[in-house]
């Protein structure tokens, strides 16, 4: 039961708020590392790591004192200006993902938009595409953001019904399936672009074939259309190596992303944990053969490239490097699937775990129609002090900070065994 202070809290959110979401009952006032505590000082594990935002841990140290030297000194000037930082900020991030040219925005949705705007234009001037005819081809069960364009090609009722009229211009297709990802490319000439997640993060953590990404790259190569990944969930060493579509490449040698195993897109869109968590960063990389078909007055936000977005992006990214967090992410990955699966092998409650590396979720055998369970089990993993929230009913998403030790993993793989064991059946 929540304390009459945590209730407090919640009650005027409840009272003054929009109702967009339904949060697990719990008031957080502090955070640090995997850590988070509530307005009551209880200790929780963080397992969810604000949907992978957090990936360098809560307020990471080194991260907290750029933001807070920048923030004295200068914040924001608009584009209408240049700054001292947004120039090293592209060229740092440029050179560490591998692309010519980087477009600066703040939320995930807006770099999802940008990289629409950027395809749709791309198609008309490079493709020949007729003017607003230009396709672009999305998957089922896609999460790519909250905006009205985004939302258009939503295969989620919940995120798309009553926000009409949509959007034209996307086309719809099974995700895993490069049999008709090819007959659809193949049938229509005015497709621009394939937009796709490496691994569909709420649809529930939904892991594609081994080849997914490679051959889906190589059937836009042959048909002339931009492969777009959309990276901001699964990208930022999450998946255990730099970008989920990195394969099996785990940044121990500083490649130069031209690894055989690295399925390079050709337009790259990155959010969340590009910030470390401190601030709204997200960021569409590509060619300037691609990227050059934005001119000025084109395509811009009052606070995309600010000099402390671009100050915390470049530290955010030199912390996932210096600390290792791809590699960490990989190594804890395996060993939580690895002892799940175990726990998994005499359970009637789990069905199945699945993710790569620190993106994980286990799917709750809840064939009721409210698919309570899996949020009741989030209750009570509540009360053992992790934190974790369902997506889509009984899948449960289990994505803690990339800074986590494996005695510290282990301890939570024990809180999630625990929990999961008081709601077996007895019979
Ligand atoms: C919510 C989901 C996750 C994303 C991918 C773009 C965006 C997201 C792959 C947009 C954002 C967030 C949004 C947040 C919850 C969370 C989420 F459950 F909604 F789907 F992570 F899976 N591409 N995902 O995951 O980025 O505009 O939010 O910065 O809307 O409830 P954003």
């Amino acid at each position: 039961m929540e304390t009459n202070n945590t209730n407090k809290y919640i009650n005027l959110e409840k009272k003054y708020g929009a109702r967009d979401y339904s949060p697990i009952p719990v008031v957080l006032k502090k955070g640090k590392g995997v850590f988070m505590w509530d307005v009551d000082g209880k200790k929780y594990y963080d397992f969810l790591s604000a949907y992978s935002a957090v990936n360098q841990g809560h307020c990471h140290p080194r991260i907290l004192r750029e933001m807070k030297k920048q923030a004295g000194q200068l914040t924001l000037t608009s584009r209408a200006f240049h700054n001292n930082v947004l120039g090293k900020y592209m060229e740092i991030a440029t050179q560490y993902f591998g692309f010519e040219r980087l477009l600066p925005m703040n939320t995930g949705a807006e770099g999802v938009e940008t990289a629409i705007k950027i395809a749709r234009k791309w198609g008309y001037l490079k493709k020949g595409i007729p003017k607003d005819k230009a396709q672009i081809v999305v998957c089922t069960q896609n999460f790519h953001g909250r905006t009205t364009t985004v939302i258009s090609f939503s295969s989620d009722a919940n995120s798309k019904d009553y926000f009409g009229p949509h959007t034209p211009g996307f086309i719809e297709i099974e995700y895993n399936n490069l049999t008709l990802l090819e007959k659809t490319l193949k049938e229509n000439k005015n497709i621009t672009a394939f937009l796709v997640e490496p691994i569909q993060g709420e649809a529930g953590v939904n892991v594609p074939d081994e080849d997914f990404i490679s051959k889906a790259k190589g059937i836009c190569k042959k048909h002339n259309v931009l492969f777009i990944v959309d990276e901001i969930q699964t990208g930022m060493g999450r998946t255990g190596s730099l970008l989920a579509a990195c394969g099996n490449c785990s940044c121990e040698n500083k490649c130069e992303r031209q690894k055989k195993t690295y399925v390079r897109p050709d337009i790259l869109i990155l959010g969340k944990a590009l910030s470390g968590g401190f601030y709204p960063i997200s960021a569409v990389l590509c060619d300037d053969e691609i990227m050059e078909v934005i001119q000025p007055g084109q395509h811009g936000s009052t606070f995309g490239g600010n000099p402390m977005a671009s100050r915390i992006a470049c530290i955010a990214l030199e912390v996932l490097q210096e600390e290792k967090l791809m590699q960490n992410a990989r190594r804890l990955g395996t060993i939580f699937r690895e002892k799940i699966n175990q726990y998994i092998s005499e359970s009637k409650v789990v069905i199945k775990v699945r993710g790569k590396g620190l993106l994980n979720a286990i799917i709750i055998n809840d064939d009721t129609k409210d698919k309570k369970l899996a949020w009741d089990i989030c209750i009570v993993l509540k009360e053992k002090g992790l934190l974790a929230k369902p997506t889509h009913g009984n899948i449960i998403r289990f994505a803690p900070p990339l800074v986590i030790t494996e005695k510290q993993i282990n301890e939570c793989i024990q809180i999630i065994c625990d929990t999961l064991r008081q709601f077996e059946p007895t019979n």
